[in-house]
């Protein structure tokens, strides 16, 4: 996927370990496992033949489509956080399960950014809320999902020393995204466009919660936790760097929105009609003349193909692939030195993953 994944996979010289991607087919089966314990039958809920058969397509329809890159980055760093050090059939399944919360959590908010976002595709198929048999029952499955995630932990976790922790990770971690789609909804009211409040500060602040958090640092924190790591310390630089690859992940995720092909991300920009506060208009808004921000101002968040159209045309007068372009060359070797100044091997092994896995991604 990433264009630079060789060469800096080799940079960080992991021993003969085989990580990223890997385990993509013992990751299906734990995913499996997982959803068969998840449809059967509990304490809490009996279900009807129509129950169970809905769960199991909102499982498979949800879950595992997407690029399972925040799932598997758990058994990634685990591997390396333990340094070579074999894992045993427990621990990886444990990793896995952990894996699949971080891809539970994102299919149930994914859910529900879809419809909130007026989104017509995700992972090349139509949104679930899309599907005639569903629309707004959507709501409801995404909070379905969300429950599961605290079945799974309960049920292979409950007597780990480190559940408690577990469960205060994810529910922080929960509580910051949901904060984040907040900040991305209030700032784009319907109708409005007020086109003064997209500065960089504002895009910072929106990213950091409702992206940076749990498709970063969370997927490390559980390895860490998994690990045995008590050291408040090494969480606390984990997070300060993730953050910050976070926000570079939703920077490319706000340029490919506009200049991706959908056949490769899977999905179709909508970012100008919903007037988000994407890093494009950002940067637009602080290069466009007069004539320019009035052109912006009259098409912005416009439902109108033309409308979008027009906003494009000023986004390549002000050359903002470029812009792009040369901000993800710079930030590459930004976050190598950050990383290189990081105390530990392991984490920096770790750190130098994530970045490879999504430099120059093109989905
Ligand atoms: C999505 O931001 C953030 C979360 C928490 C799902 P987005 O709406 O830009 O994502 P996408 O482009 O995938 O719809
Ligand atoms: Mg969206
Ligand atoms: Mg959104
Ligand atoms: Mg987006």
């Amino acid at each position: 996927m990433a264009t630079a994944a060789g060469p800096l996979l080799n940079d960080i010289k992991i021993s003969a370990k085989p990580v990223a991607g890997s385990f993509k087919a013992k990751f299906m089966d734990a995913y499996h496992r997982l959803k068969k314990e998840l449809i059967a039958d509990s304490e809490s809920f009996s279900h009807t033949f129509e129950s169970r058969e809905w769960v199991s397509e909102v499982l498979d329809y949800n879950v595992p489509g997407g690029k399972l890159n925040r799932g598997l980055s758990v058994v990634d760093s685990l591997v390396l956080l333990r340094s070579g050090e074999e894992l045993s059939e427990d621990e990886l399944f444990l990793a896995f399960a952990l894996g699949w919360c971080i891809e539970w959590l994102q299919a149930y908010f994914l859910i529900l950014d879809d419809i909130m976002d007026d989104s017509h595709t995700r992972r090349g198929q139509p949104c679930w809320f899309r599907q005639p048999k569903v629309g707004l029952i959507a709501a409801n499955d995404g909070i379905l999902l969300r429950n599961h995630i605290s079945r799974i932990l309960k049920r292979h976790f409950h007597d780990k020393p480190y559940y408690q922790d577990l469960r205060e990770l994810f529910d922080e971690v929960e509580y910051q995204t949901a904060c984040g789609q907040m900040l991305d909804l209030i700032t784009t009211p319907p109708g409005e466009v007020d086109l003064s409040k997209y500065v960089m500060d504002t895009y910072l602040r929106i990213v950091k919660y409702k992206t940076a958090y749990y498709s970063f640092y969370l997927p490390v924190a559980c390895a860490l936790y998994m690990s045995g790591e008590d050291d408040k310390s090494k969480f606390e630089s984990a997070e300060r760097i993730l953050v910050q690859m976070g926000t570079y992940f939703q920077i490319q995720d706000d340029y490919l929105d506009c200049y991706g092909h959908p056949d490769v991300i899977g999905k179709v920009g909508t970012d100008i009609e919903d007037t988000k506060c994407s890093w494009l208009i950002v940067q637009a808004i602080a290069r466009a003349s007069p004539e320019q921000k009035s052109r912006l101002y009259n098409n912005y968040g416009r439902k109108d193909p033309a409308c979008v159209a027009e906003v494009k045309k000023v986004y390549n007068e002000l050359n903002l692939e470029k812009l792009f372009l040369d901000y993800e060359s710079e930030s590459y070797e930004n976050f190598m030195s950050i990383i290189n100044e990081e105390k530990s091997i392991e984490l920096q092994q770790v750190l130098k993953l994530f970045l490879s896995k999504i430099y120059k991604r093109q989905k």
